[in-house]
């Protein structure tokens, strides 16, 4: 008889599990014995710290759709590892975490390690069922095999997301009675399902409702991303003329060099963006759950549904109108409903283009009355770097095809804000939680799908340092993505709201991330002119080695100058 260990591997294989990421640890490391001399099929990935394997496999899923898997043993995966499943839960990123109880089969009794969730024990199932799609305990070998099945299929289906599967020791290696009812059948034949599709007469009254319309927007989000729907969305965009906007996680879902694009709507958007959902009367929102960031904190000048026609696309059916009332809610993937709609968009959207021509004529001029991806600092070299000079460099030295993992804090406001995008699907952000140390590790997780193409992480000093390990497995597995430390010395975004004089707790000693890189065996550099910015750039390509581009930032500037929300003197 087959043991579980071995038809969890078997599970992996059949479902196209192409990376194991993790540490081994209790009885996670029989699992991952059984993985030697399969890396044609199955690739492990060891990682310094369980962060750093949840947060790649999340920017991996995003990319590819696929959930990898993370293995490690029980505590740790709840502690470490939980940052990036978080994300994955909040981003729709599909991902399987396979761990272990360590309790020795003593599970009722005193044990070390144990996560159990029984008297004396850590409940990690109950952990992780607070931040997942599913996650089951296992308790029996053929219970372990079949909730490796399940994890598969819930971190893929409908709306993906992180799906785990906690097992008691005696569970792992077990025999499986595989003769005997529940069956196990190839894991492969569980995931054979068709993407869900809206009713032509919904379609219908979609286009009705366009075709009437004569100020109409679309907002995309992350379900663009997820959905890999950016053709479409461009299409229907040219079909009717119509701008479009985009959250802060479906930023680049159009590239914002598009005519039509009218870049990031909300808190850290364009003015354009904000003035043309708010100026709207009928809003197309794919994708997007339309958070207080994306809204302005439900800013009526900017959407309003007394005002406004909502028709809201998304595959979770409490998404669409979950935030605003909608006229129409379409249920299902967005590119299969992107592309039905643009089927179905000829020939109400010629016919009633002459409806629309007001709006569609205005907008190059409102993008350039509102300093559209522009700002004066961007065009004067400076020592120490502003970081509007630093974000303009970056789009002037690096590829459109460049992809970017982004991080939180003043580093990315400003990239989100200033960074025009040039291509489509090259911004990947840490967008639920906001948690800084996310783009290093997920930088060299998106390096894993973009081999051919530049993956740049553009971090703050703060985030860096706190998966700053993540070099080290970048280095191990030869994945040569380039890190840009906005180096403020300081949590910027904390320290520029406190009172000058009484600062507290946001200022950090100096520190050379460059040398820091160096000794992980990495390219690296510190700059504190922004004249020696593109020949860093060059130097760290040449290097072939994952690099780390340390910028000494000017503390000065500050996103609030610009923030949609923000406080200005005298306001509380
Ligand atoms: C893990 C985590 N801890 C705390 C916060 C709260 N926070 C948001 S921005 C920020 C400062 C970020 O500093 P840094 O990474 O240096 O970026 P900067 O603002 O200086 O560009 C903090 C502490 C967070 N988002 N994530
Ligand atoms: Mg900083």
């Amino acid at each position: 008889m087959p043991t579980a260990d071995e038809l969890i591997v078997q599970t992996l294989e059949e479902a196209g599990v192409e990376y194991v990421i993790g540490i081994p640890g209790g009885g996670t490391g029989q699992i991952y014995n059984l993985l030697y001399g399969k890396e044609d099929r199955i690739k492990t990935i060891l990682v310094r710290h369980e962060q750093v394997a949840a947060i790649m496999a999340d920017a991996y899923g995003r990319a590819t759709g696929r959930p990898a898997a993370i293995m490690g043993q029980g505590l740790f995966m709840a502690s470490n590892a939980t940052f990036g499943i978080m994300e994955a839960m909040l981003s729709s990123s599909p991902m399987v975490v396979i761990t272990d109880t360590s309790d020795g089969g003593v599970a009722f009794h005193a044990a070390n390690q144990s996560g159990a969730g029984e008297y004396g024990s850590i409940d990690i199932t109950t952990i992780l069922k607070t931040m997942s799609k599913y996650t089951t305990l296992a308790t029996t070998p053929k219970e372990a095999v079949l909730g490796t099945q399940l994890a598969i299929k819930h971190a893929t289906s409908g709306r993906p997301g992180p799906a785990c599967v906690v097992m008691r020791s005696a569970a792992i290696g077990g025999e499986v009675d595989v003769e005997s009812p529940p069956f196990v059948h190839n894991a492969a034949g569980y995931l054979n399902t068709a993407k869900p599709q809206s009713a032509p007469q919904d379609i219908q009254r979609a286009i009705d409702i366009l075709s009437q319309s004569q100020r109409p927007v679309l907002v995309a989000g992350n379900g663009v991303h997820m959905s890999k729907s950016h053709q479409q969305l461009q299409e229907l965009a040219e079909l009717w003329n119509m701008p479009v906007a985009t959250s802060y996680k479906g930023k680049s879902a159009i590239a914002e060099t598009h005519p039509l694009s009218v870049g990031m709507v909300g808190v850290y958007g364009q003015e354009a963006a904000n003035r043309s959902v708010g100026e709207a009367d009928t809003v197309l929102v794919v994708g997007a759950k339309l958070t207080p960031q994306d809204t302005v904190r439900e800013r009526p000048s900017i959407f309003d549904p007394l005002r406004q026609k909502i028709i809201q696309i998304d595959i979770d059916d409490r998404n669409a109108g979950w935030t605003f009332p909608v006229e129409l809610g379409l249920i299902g993937d967005a590119g299969s409903i992107l592309s039905q709609l643009v089927e179905a968009s000829q020939p109400a959207a010629a016919n009633s283009a002459a409806g629309r021509k007001e709006w569609a004529d205005a907008l190059p001029q409102r993008k350039q009355d509102n300093s559209f991806y522009d700002d004066p600092e961007m065009h004067r070299d400076s020592s120490p770097v502003t970081p509007q000079r630093l974000v303009a460099l970056l789009n002037e030295n690096l590829s459109a095809d460049t992809v970017f993992a982004l991080d939180a804090g003043n580093n990315r406001t400003w990239m989100a804000h200033l960074y025009q995008a040039r291509q489509a699907n090259t911004f990947f952000s840490p967008g639920g939680t906001a948690g800084m140390g996310w783009g290093l590790p997920a930088a060299v997780g998106l390096k894993l799908v973009y081999k051919d193409r530049p993956v740049v992480c553009v971090t703050g000093d703060g985030g860096y340092m706190m998966t700053v390990n993540a070099l080290s497995t970048a280095v191990q597995y030869d994945l040569p993505i380039i890190c840009v430390v906005f180096n403020d010395g300081a949590l910027g975004m904390v320290r520029q709201h406190q009172p000058e004089g009484r600062r507290i707790a946001s200022e950090f000693v100096t520190t050379d991330n460059g040398a820091v890189a160096r000794g992980f065996g990495a390219f690296g550099i510190q700059i504190g002119d922004s004249r020696d910015l593109p020949d860093a750039i060059r130097q760290a390509q040449a290097s072939g080695l994952p690099a780390v581009i340390d910028v000494l930032i000017d503390r000065g500037p500050s996103p609030d100058d610009w923030r949609a929300d923000a406080r200005r003197a005298g306001e509380t």
